[in-house]
């Protein structure tokens, strides 16, 4: 078992167009032990920093990084997206334009799976692994 992830766990990075939400947007927490249980879902983890948004994807879908692991999303598309934590507090960016990125330093293990708000169809997963 491991605790849920705070709200703080992660920190943003400096940067006009990063945002965090400052509260609570939805009451609901990462289900404990969600980060013992075999990768589920559509695709695998791929280890790695970056993940490129392009043809309304996020590229790879499902990125592995350590703990305290800077993530660099980049946007190639030339519609905006964001990067919004399904949990509603973890991390959320701003709308951002091609050629833009948005950065969070990943903070407790766990499994977060993100959207674009804009384009609710898009879907990620971030997976964290402990140091
Ligand atoms: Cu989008």
């Amino acid at each position: 078992m491991r605790a849920s992830p705070s709200p703080l766990a992660f920190r943003r990075r400096s940067g006009p167009r990063v945002r965090f939400a400052a509260g609570v947007l939805l009451p609901v927490t990462l289900v404990a032990c969600v980060s013992d249980r075999p990768a589920t879902g559509p695709s695998q983890p791929v280890t790695g920093d970056a993940v490129s948004i392009q043809s309304f994807a996020f590229v790879p879908p499902n990125l592995s990084v350590v703990s305290g692991t800077t993530v660099t999303w980049t946007n190639q598309d030339a519609e905006q997206h964001t990067v919004t934590s399904d949990d509603g507090h973890s991390f959320e960016s701003s709308a951002f334009g091609q050629g833009q990125t948005f950065q969070v330093t990943a903070g407790a293990p766990g499994t977060y799976t993100y959207t674009c708000r804009i384009h609710p169809f898009m879907h990620g997963t971030l997976t964290v692994t402990a140091q």
